[in-house]
């Protein structure tokens, strides 16, 4: 099987599992549990679910229990492009190319949808305590829960949006404050996709900071091509047309230190958190752990 065939399969796995938690939609509040699968299943790569999945393998993950959480994380993502594009934050109109959830449903009901998605999440990530049946498990679900908690909200994504509204309509603009926003806006939810994977998988708590590194340079390296790209190319990492407005006011990477050290960061950034996987991967073999090769992760 190739990259690709790989990729559709996994995106494939993805979707059947978020499928499962989702609502019906019945009842008198029928309208916003249709707005939230409408958000829900508009596309996207399910990037972060996948990630989740493979680095439960990495570390040698079996059984069910991450399945509730690739599909609350999936869920946290959506409620925030939801929110994100509301008229009182990004105003977008259009996403995965196609009508956003409140152009369609009204504001009132995008806001209860996001509110909906959230509060769904935690309450799917919880019935992985139904696939824990000895103490051990109890345990690594309750730390994941507490991970997933801190890395959405203001300690994390969260955090990160609330900074970047300040700092557009302050005008400020510092290294610092860029990285802050990066590191939590964006990189927060791979943390979380990643260190999830890895704590039900019971890896051990380095290995579970070293998994935090890797996935903040990977969502760093992520947003920063995004930024190359809005600079370079006519969308974005979304597929959004970029306006000639955004290319010039946006407080970017490459704003601040021009294409061509974007560029070399991307790269360096990249690499580095491959090294710290392969490292993983490496140690299996030595301990003769029950070894997941896993050429991809290195190809996402
Ligand atoms: C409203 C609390 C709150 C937070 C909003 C998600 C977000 C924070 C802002 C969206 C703006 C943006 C471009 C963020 C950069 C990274 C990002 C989250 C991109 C979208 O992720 P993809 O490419 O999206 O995985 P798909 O469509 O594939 O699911």
């Amino acid at each position: 099987m190739n990259f690709k065939q790989q990729l559709d399969e996994k995106t494939r796995h993805a979707e059947d599992v978020l499928k499962r938690y989702l609502p019906e939609e019945k009842g008198f509040q029928k309208k916003v549990l249709e707005a939230m699968n409408y958000s829900v299943m508009a596309g996207g790569k399910r990037l972060r679910p996948i990630l989740m999945k493979e680095s439960f393998l990495l570390f040698g993950g079996e059984g069910a229990v991450v399945e509730p959480f690739m599909a609350a994380l999936e869920m946290i993502h959506n409620y925030s492009l939801v929110h994100d594009d509301l008229p009182a934050m990004d105003n977008d109109k259009y996403r995965r190319g196609r009508k956003t959830t409140w152009n369609v449903y009204g504001d009132g009901m995008a806001v209860l949808a996001g509110d909906g998605l959230l509060n769904l999440a935690f309450e799917s990530a919880a019935s992985a305590f139904d696939f824990a049946d000895d103490t051990k498990t109890i345990k690594r679900v309750a730390l994941a829960l507490k991970v997933l908690g801190k890395k959405a909200g203001i300690y994390g994504m969260i955090g990160g949006q609330a900074a970047d509204i300040e700092a557009e309509s302050d005008g400020r603009v510092s290294k610092e404050l860029l990285f802050f926003i990066h590191e939590n806006k964006t990189a927060a939810l791979i943390q979380a996709a990643m260190m999830i994977g890895a704590i039900l998988a019971g890896a051990e708590t380095e290995a579970v900071k070293a998994v935090e590194k890797a996935a903040y340079n990977i969502g760093i390296a992520f947003q920063v091509q995004d930024d190359i790209l809005d600079v370079t190319g006519s969308e974005d990492v979304l597929g959004k047309p970029i306006g000639s407005d955004e290319k010039n006011h946006k407080l970017t990477y490459v704003s601040l230190y021009g294409l061509e050290e974007a560029k070399k960061e991307v790269s360096r950034l990249s690499e580095e958190a491959l090294d710290i996987l392969r490292s993983f991967e490496n140690q299996n073999e030595i301990s003769g752990n029950k070894l997941y090769r896993n050429p991809f992760l290195e190809q996402l």
